[in-house]
């Protein structure tokens, strides 16, 4: 029997789904002290430290947690966890941890690299744990913004770092308090042996460390991978079943029938075992059906969440809505229902664009909109926006008021020059927005990664628009999602290679078995990308 510290935040059902699949019962603490008593704890961090923070204490939470630290009773801390372990966050000022670690948690500070760090990386470990029993050095998926460096005082606590332009501490380990930065729920095969190590039966001594000895290996600083994401787009077709769809260039109909490339769970699995690194579902008429009412999307999620222990971004119909009997919904609501079924990450896209527009009209921002309040309450990293451009040329930047490229595919005139129009409720109506503001504004409200589609390029086999995701990513510092276009491994490559693009998304390759996603990693690992 697992206890598990829901304190009602983000995606704890993936804990939960992953203690199941490994075979244990798992319990919520309800009271407590019910923290005191638990033989094994699980506190998930997510949200913001502030909002981790405030729950706690909201809940009573602090002192047994603490009683139950001093008491080495067992205890694995995941993301935020690890960090309310220490004194205070840059994240939220004032707002006291749980001081068991000396300093504050800050921001990452490189330049060079996106800000969240979102993605597989690398831990060094420097002392022996048996939690990395038969862990045999991969990747781990990280989300956050904000890391531990430890102070000397602490260094007993060091289990493992992890290299993101600088060092940071990516688990803290002494007796049987143990945190980790990365999510073993989130991280494939390898967390879940990590976390099974965890939860083994047995006494308390198993726990215990073999060897506090540093290893004497000499250790290279870890790499983050380049991310391979399988894409899949859903609707119900005209049967009234809900399926996996394919456009060519946004028109998912052939002789007038919806596309059926398969069932959205039974694809995300087989994506899953074959490697994929993250899973996108994008409810496509999300725009015109509300998902609060749309109940199969959501099972959809809690069924994949139930089987694919990497990370799940789903988007569509993410925006305020009334309901037939006139009860409101915030998209916060519809946000959080996705989350609680089994999102990680959520991603908008039409409401992105009248967001961006309204902030581009006022230059203030009103704290009401929907990348406001779910990046408020969740955190940056779990909003993600989903940009559908397509090409408008012109023959000389003075013709637009938009954010242009000289582009060396010319326009049907020979324009050399074009910006890329943003489009809403799937690339039906075009705004008078362009990609860059509608990117660098979503940043500056607070989103997380851009998923860069591209409406030229969708379904066409072609190859990614390069000339869209290198103009996009100089005008953002978070992570950048290249979307649209592939058709063959080798399109992975130089994406990785022409952009600094943080990740590849494809549909139809992989739904039509075109091109197995093993295929596309072998070909990036050959090339030096580094992936997981
Ligand atoms: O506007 O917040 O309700 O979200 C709707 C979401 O649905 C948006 O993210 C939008 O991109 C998506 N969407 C709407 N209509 C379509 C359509 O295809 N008719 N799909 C659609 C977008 C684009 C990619 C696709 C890549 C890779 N799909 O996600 O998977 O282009 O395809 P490829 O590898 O086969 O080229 P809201």
């Amino acid at each position: 029997m697992i206890t598990l510290l829901d304190y009602g935040a983000g995606n704890v059902r993936s804990v939960r789904n992953a203690i199941r699949k490994l075979g244990y019962t798992v319990q919520d603490v309800r009271s407590p002290a019910d923290i005191l008593n638990a033989e094994r704890l699980i506190f998930p961090g997510v949200g913001s430290y502030g909002s981790v923070m405030e729950r706690l204490q909201r809940d009573n939470f602090v002192e047994p947690l603490l009683e139950r630290i001093r008491a080495d009773k067992p205890v694995l801390g995941i993301c935020v966890a690890l960090q309310a372990l220490f004194e205070g966050s840059e994240e939220s000022p004032g707002i006291a941890g749980l001081s068991v670690l000396k300093g504050q948690i800050k921001r990452f500070t490189q330049s060079d690299l996106s800000v969240p760090q979102i993605g597989w990386n690398g831990v060094n470990l420097h002392k022996e744990s048996p939690l990395f029993a038969d862990y045999n050095g991969e990747k781990l998926y990280f989300v956050h913004s904000y890391c531990a460096t430890l102070m000397e005082a602490d260094k007993e606590w060091l289990l493992c770092t992890t290299n993101y332009g600088e060092e940071f501490v990516s688990g803290v380990q002494k007796g049987n308090i143990t945190a980790f930065q990365f999510h073993p729920e989130k991280s494939g095969a390898a967390g879940l042996t990590i976390l099974g190590n965890y939860l083994k039966d047995g006494n308390n001594e198993a726990l215990t460390l073999s060897s506090s000895k540093k290893s004497d290996v000499e250790q290279k600083p870890t790499r983050m991978a380049k991310r391979v994401i399988a894409c899949l787009d859903v609707r119900t077709n005209d049967y009234g079943d809900l399926v996996v769809t394919k456009g060519d260039q946004y028109d998912v109909r052939d002789e007038g029938e919806v596309r059926n490339l398969g069932k959205p769970v039974e694809l995300a699995k087989r994506y899953y075992e074959e490697g994929a690194d993250e899973i996108t579902f994008l409810n496509i008429t999300g725009f015109r059906d509300f998902p609060m009412e749309d109940q199969p999307m959501l099972e959809v999620l809690q069924k994949t969440s139930e089987q694919v222990f990497v990370p799940l971004t789903i988007g569509g119909g993410i925006r305020e809505f009334t309901d037939s009997n006139g009860k409101e919904y915030s998209s916060l609501d519809v946000a959080s229902e996705y989350f609680r079924s089994g999102a990680d990450k959520i991603s908008i896209g039409s409401d992105a664009c009248y967001t961006a527009e309204e902030y581009l009209k006022t230059g203030r921002k009103s704290g009401k909109s929907s990348i406001e309040q779910i990046s408020f309450v969740y955190g940056a990293q779990a909003v993600v926006i989903s940009v559908d451009p397509r090409r408008v040329y012109v023959k000389s930047p003075e013709d637009t008021s938009h954010n242009t490229i000289k582009t060396q595919v010319p326009g049907p005139d020979g324009e050399e020059y074009c910006w890329y129009q943003c489009t809403v409720k799937g690339g039906r109506e075009g705004r008078d927005l362009d990609a860059v503001q509608l990117a660098a504004s979503c940043e500056a409200l607070g989103a997380g990664e851009i998923l860069l589609n591209c409406i030229d390029k969708d379904g066409t086999n072609s190859g990614f628009d390069f000339e869209l995701i290198n103009h996009v990513k100089a005008a953002v510092s978070i992570p950048v999602i290249a979307s649209s276009g592939a058709g063959s491994a080798a399109h992975f490559v130089e994406v990785f290679q022409e952009t600094d693009a943080e990740a590849a998304l494809a549909a139809g390759i992989f739904h039509r078995k075109e091109v197995p996603i093993a295929e596309v990693k072998q070909a990036l690992k050959e090339s030096g990308v580094e992936i997981r």
